[in-house]
This record gives structure tokens, sequence and C-alpha cells, in this order.
């Protein structure tokens, strides 16, 4: 892959590139749809990433090539205002970071670049803040800005909504500040990483459905409209627990509430002053919050079973009370579970993309051969199966330096 980058870089712009910024995927083992909550997620980086090999200029012209030949080419002026081109136009996730960092650090340079990756598009593993890190990463550092992966990430949450989705900040965090090896339990607010091992038996499989989470379509008002739903209801929950006398005022946001009150009795009042939907989506988010805590826990324990258990619930909550399962996720969670995996989920924002089961080294050849015959083959998908079904390596987060 390298090469070939280097190749079209000398191809259009006559000379050789001199620095690689890089930035991972992620897949989110569990606490989905709880960042924009200021809640916990705990993901962790993968080995496939976005890649950039690139040459500083000293205007602020970007002129960024996409290896692969579905993506325009996409060229603009780095400054405070940058016009976005169509929504879902790849270029938008390159201009996202470059107009973000502009404004709060008038940054003047930009770079000419060729780009490629191996982050499936659309999957629910973050090849959109991939790539929105690799361009911040090699802005901030061509800038000479000296901001260390933690801010660099928080900057580039506030930068990726430019795109149109209102996402939390897990995305960018992980990618930005992930270590190998390791998963790590995010919080917000302020941003903040703690890195658990994973075990080096247990195996986290990634499949895909075929069916693509487009966020610049419906699954962008989908998701928009879930984080509206979430804030109204804490908006009605909250008042209702200080006339429940369970606190003195009422509480800022989703963590602080929980922090100060037992979920059930945080539940209890729920259920008097919520209905339908918004009841569906608090339960959810509340329900998820204690599996991420949980999580945490099990994980540093190495309790396979446990922790599996947990993603089954995580699953059955965001079917059940989020509404953003499919009937192709439901399928492969069922194959997953049923080729041996302790527990099997959606992961990232769901409508489509992948799942995440837990398996071990005696487990996972059972579990993968299960989805190969059970989702893959009679769909005809065994196509390029690799991008469709690999293990996640817990890997290292963004870099850039000289090549
Ligand atoms: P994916 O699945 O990568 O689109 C989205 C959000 C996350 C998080 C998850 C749901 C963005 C960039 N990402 O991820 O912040 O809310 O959904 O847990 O908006």
């Amino acid at each position: 892959m390298t090469d070939s980058l280097a190749d079209r870089f000398r191809g259009r712009f006559k000379a050789a590139p001199t620095h690689l910024s890089r930035a991972p995927g992620r897949v989110n083992l569990i606490g989905e749809h709880t960042d924009y909550n200021g809640l916990p997620v705990f993901p962790m980086a993968l080995q496939r990433e976005v890649r950039i090999e690139l040459r500083p200029r000293r205007d602020g012209r970007v002129t960024l090539l996409n290896q692969d030949a579905e993506f325009a080419p996409v060229d603009f002026e780095v400054g405070v205002a940058i016009p976005p081109g169509p929504t879902g136009h790849w270029g938008n996730y390159v201009k996202a970071p470059a107009q973000e960092l502009a404004r709060r650090y008038a940054i003047v340079r930009g770079f000419d670049g060729v780009l490629g990756s191996d982050v499936p598009v659309a999957s629910g593993l973050s090849s959109s803040s991939a790539l929105v890190n690799a361009v911040g990463l090699a802005l901030a550092e061509i800038n000479e800005l000296g901001l260390d992966p933690l801010e660099l990430g928080d900057v580039m949450a506030d930068a990726e909504r430019y795109t149109g989705t209102r996402g939390g900040g897990m995305d960018q965090a992980i990618s930005m500040a992930a270590r190998a090896g390791h998963a790590a339990r995010i919080d917000f607010h302020p941003l903040r990483l703690h890195y658990v091992p994973v075990p080096s038996d247990w195996r986290f499989v990634v499949a895909d459905t075929g069916v693509r989470a487009e966020k610049s379509g419906p699954a962008q008002a989908a998701y928009n409209r879930r984080r509206s739903e979430c804030e109204e209801a804490f908006k009605l929950v909250a008042p209702e627990l200080v006339c429940a006398g369970l606190t003195k005022r009422a509480p800022a946001g989703y963590a602080e509430m929980l922090k100060s009150v037992p979920d059930d009795e945080v539940m209890v009042v729920a259920e008097k002053v919520l209905t339908g939907t918004l009841f569906k989506r608090f339960r959810h988010v509340v329900s998820e919050n204690a599996r991420v805590v949980e999580a945490q826990d099990l994980l540093h324990q190495a309790d396979h079973a446990g922790f599996g258990t947990l993603m089954d619930g995580s699953h059955g909550s965001l079917r059940a009370d989020y509404n953003v399962s499919s009937a192709e996720l439901d399928e492969l969670v069922a194959f997953a579970k049923e080729g041996g995996a302790s527990g099997a989920r959606l992961t990232g924002a769901g409508f489509g993309g992948c799942i995440v089961a837990l398996a071990d080294t005696n487990t996972v050849d059972d579990v993968l051969e299960t989805l190969v015959t059970g989702y893959y083959e009679p769909r005809n998908l065994t196509d390029r199966l690799d991008r469709r079904v690999f293990l996640a390596v817990p890997s290292q987060g963004a870099s850039f330096g000289a090549l």
C-alpha cells in the first residue's frame, strides 16, 4: 500500500512525499449510543487504518488524492469558513479538521497528499473519524500546534460535526490515543482514557452485514433523532429527581445523574414521567452505562463468559429499546452465538454495518466457519471475504512522522 501511494504521489506532484500521517478505525466493544450523552464507551483501535503520504506546503492549499478511484480528488484552501461539498462527500471529512483547526489555531499551511484506506466504509468501524484524524493530525503537525493526542481527539470530535452528524467523541478519541494490545474505557467532559489490556487468548471477530450504514443518508437523520430523544427524555426526568427527593438540584447531564442516584431509583422516576419511545431510549442509555462500568472490571479479570453476557445484553437493548439493529445484524449475531461466541452485538451506530463477537483461541475457528456458511455463502458474499470478516487486533492510535 505504501509504495503505490508514493508512486501515485510522484505521478501527480512530481516530487516524493516526505511524511506519513496514519489513523486507525475502531471497533466498539460495548457502550453504544452513550458517548453523546456524556457517558463512557469501551472501544479499541483496529489494525485497519487511513494512511496519507504527503508533502507540507508553505501556503494554505490542501490537495488530497484518494487511491480509491471512486473518490475524486479534493482541493481547497484552509480557512475559517470552508464551503462544504454535497452531504456525504468524502471531501467534507477532509475539510472538517481544516476548518476547525483554522478557527481555533489560525493554521495557515496545507499539504499535498495521497490517501489510502483499508477501513471498510459506512460499516460502523469509524472510517470517517480515521480520515478526519489522519488529516487533522497532519495539519496539526505541519502547523506545529504541539497538541497531545487527547487534546487533538477532542478537537476532532468537534471538527467532524461539520459533516452534519451530531456525534459523540468516542471515535476520534480512540483513533487518536489508542494503545496497542489494549481496549480503553473512555470518559467525557473532560475526555480521559483508561487502558485495559486485552487477554492474549481473547479473539474479537468483526463481521460485516454488507449493508452500508451511510451517515450521509437516512442513517444520519435516524442517528441525530436518537440524540434529540435522549436529550428530551433527560429534560423530563431531571427535575422529577428533585421532586422525588433524590437530588437537591436537577443534575446537569446523564453522567451527573447516574453518579448521584442509583440506577433503579432513576428508573422508578423515569417510569412515571416517560412513555413509549422516550422511555425505551432512556432505559437503553441507563442500562448500557451500567454494562460499560461492569465490562471494564470483567476485562480486568479476564472474565470471558461475563464479558460475553454483557455484549449480548447490549445487543438486546440496542435492538428492542434503541431500535438501531436490523434483520441482517440480528442474523449475524445469532450465527456468531451458534458458532460458540461468548457474546455478540452490533457495533457502531447500527442500521447496518458490522457486529463484533467475542471468541477465544478454542472457539474462533468455529465462529468464523458458522458465519461463513450461515450468512455469507447463502448470500453469495464470498468475494473479498477477508474484508467482510476479520479478527480485530487492538492497535496503536494515530501517528505522524517523516518517511
Ligand atoms: P459510527 O458507527 O462509527 O458511525 C457513531 C458515532 C459515535 C457513537 C456511535 C454509536 C460519529 C463520528 N460516530 O459511530 O460517536 O455515537 O455512532 O455508539 O458520529
